[in-house]
């Protein structure tokens, strides 16, 4: 049996990432994949619920502490990711370990994402990244930008520029990261995630033959 396709969306806050989801979900189904998702941080268990409180302003960590806490929020799931994908299922997570480089990177200058992404090494990796390119400045003006403590503008234009290089660092390690153009109308957006996933089908056929990948230090 082959196994499943381990795929990631990542992007800035309010680019349009919970409709994507479908349109993935969706476009997996038609071709015959059963699929699994999740949203990171996972804000359900104790520790989710500790980062749900950060976000929301209520409680305060460093730097260091915050990014910790993503990254054991990921470990929580870690092995029923690698069940799912051994299962023949796909898993579709919104939001990932380049997320926790991007926004702890984008904190400081100059910007150095692997210092970031060392706790999440030994997760597994993503066999496809897909980035919702979104300026900052048109994601800031959607409506409910603002209630969270990274949604600033000038933040969101830094973790722009950090995907930027998390993309590089990504790639530098064999992955497959693709740009989902997410300025235009849901149903163009759902059209650009079709053909692109069209695009990568025999792509993603050889890699269901390939062991699962892990994350890098
Ligand atoms: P949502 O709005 O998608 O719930 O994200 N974040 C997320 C990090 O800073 N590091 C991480 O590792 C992850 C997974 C991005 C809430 C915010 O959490 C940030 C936005």
């Amino acid at each position: 049996m082959k196994r499943g396709l381990f795929i990631v969306l990542e992007g800035l806050d309010r680019s349009g990432k919970s409709s994507v989801l479908s349109a993935i979900k969706r476009w997996l189904e038609d071709h015959k994949y059963s699929a699994e998702d999740i949203h990171f941080p996972n804000r359900k268990t104790p520790i989710g619920k500790k980062i749900d409180a950060y976000l929301k302003g209520s409680l305060k960590l460093s730097d260091e502490e915050i990014t910790s806490l993503y990254s054991q929020n990921r470990w929580e799931v870690a092995s029923q990711i690698e069940e799912s994908l051994r299962a023949g299922k796909c898993f579709v997570s919104v939001r990932y370990a380049f997320s926790g480089a991007a926004y702890s990177s984008a904190k400081y200058d100059p910007v150095f994402v692997e210092h970031w992404m060392r706790e999440d090494a030994g997760l597994p990796a993503p066999d496809l990244t897909l980035y919702l390119r979104l300026s900052a400045s048109e994601a800031s003006s959607r409506p409910g930008f603002g209630d969270e403590v990274y949604e600033r503008a000038w933040f969101q234009k830094r973790v722009e520029e950090c995907f930027g290089s998390v993309r590089a660092v990504c790639e530098k390690n064999g992955g497959l990261w693709r740009d989902i153009i997410a300025s235009g109308s849901k149903e163009e957006v759902k059209e650009n995630v079709f053909s692109t996933l069209d695009d990568l089908k025999e792509s993603m056929t050889k890699i269901q033959s390939q062991p699962i990948k892990y994350l890098w230090s």
